[in-house]
């Protein structure tokens, strides 16, 4: 690993065989987390196949955020990170206390979420990945779903009415305020928009438009901190 000289904080980010295509769900979390702090980031597009490339970090996987002389990997822990390493930005949790419930949150997304997502949009994102990575994860995911990827992209609608059921609790509480964490985001947002950056960059059906709050909620994280997710490529753009 090299340190840059001019001190920007650099990111390991799943890149589609465009490079510019980012849908990452956890790298999304921490696209909104760095954003939401005010810090400059350079995302570094990262394939599959290029495990070697983190052989740094003592793991395979992303995102990799590189401050200065230090490498931080999983995107909770980066969550913590800048929190305890830019106090004088704006927090990423509000209150202390409010750190486990995030946690919580963050469990159920990894849990429950994002697996319930990539059933619905897996295949599209193999087709979208660089044809060198393609063979990975086609035999990882059919391993972890227990059948082919054309199967469940036959299930599509089915898997559409899980996503949504799943996303109930959420849309309860954005009928009553704003943002997941409250009047303004923060992290609790930036879990959720994060997962559901990724079917919105890969996939062109939607997972919000049957609820107006979700709908709404949903635009105005994509709005937020200067349109970033608003202005992420998308594979009907790419
Ligand atoms: N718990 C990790 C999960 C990170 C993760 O699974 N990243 C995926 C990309 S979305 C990855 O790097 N996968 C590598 C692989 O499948 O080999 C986090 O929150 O950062």
């Amino acid at each position: 690993m090299l340190a840059r000289m001019d001190n920007t904080i650099e990111l390991y980010d799943l890149a589609g065989r465009d490079p510019a295509l980012r849908f990452s769900p956890y790298c999304w979390r921490t696209r909104f987390a760095l954003a939401h702090k005010g810090l400059k980031v350079a995302t570094l597009p990262w394939r599959l196949h290029e495990g070697s490339r983190l052989a740094f970090t003592g793991q395979g996987r992303v995102p990799v955020l590189v401050d200065g002389e230090r490498a931080v990997f999983d995107s909770w822990s980066i969550a913590l990170y800048l929190d305890e390493h830019y106090p004088d930005r704006p927090g990423l949790f509000g209150a202390p206390a409010a750190v486990p419930v995030v946690r919580a949150l963050n469990a159920w997304a990894d849990l429950t979420l994002n697996p319930a997502i990539a059933r619905l949009i897996v295949k599209r994102v193999h087709d979208l990945l660089d044809p060198s990575d393609q063979p990975y994860f086609r035999e990882s995911r059919e391993a972890r779903f227990g059948t082919t990827l054309e199967a469940l992209d036959l299930r599509r609608e089915t898997q559409l009415g899980v996503v949504r059921e799943a996303l109930l609790p959420i849309a309860r509480v954005l009928a009553e305020q704003p943002f997941l964490a409250g009047d303004s985001p923060a992290y609790a947002d930036h879990i959720v928009a994060g997962s559901l950056m990724w079917p919105a960059v890969t996939a062109p059906w939607s997972l919000v438009e049957h609820d107006a709050a979700l709908t709404r909620w949903f635009d105005a994280m994509r709005d937020a901190y200067d349109h970033l997710g608003r202005t992420a490529v998308t594979a009907t753009s790419a």
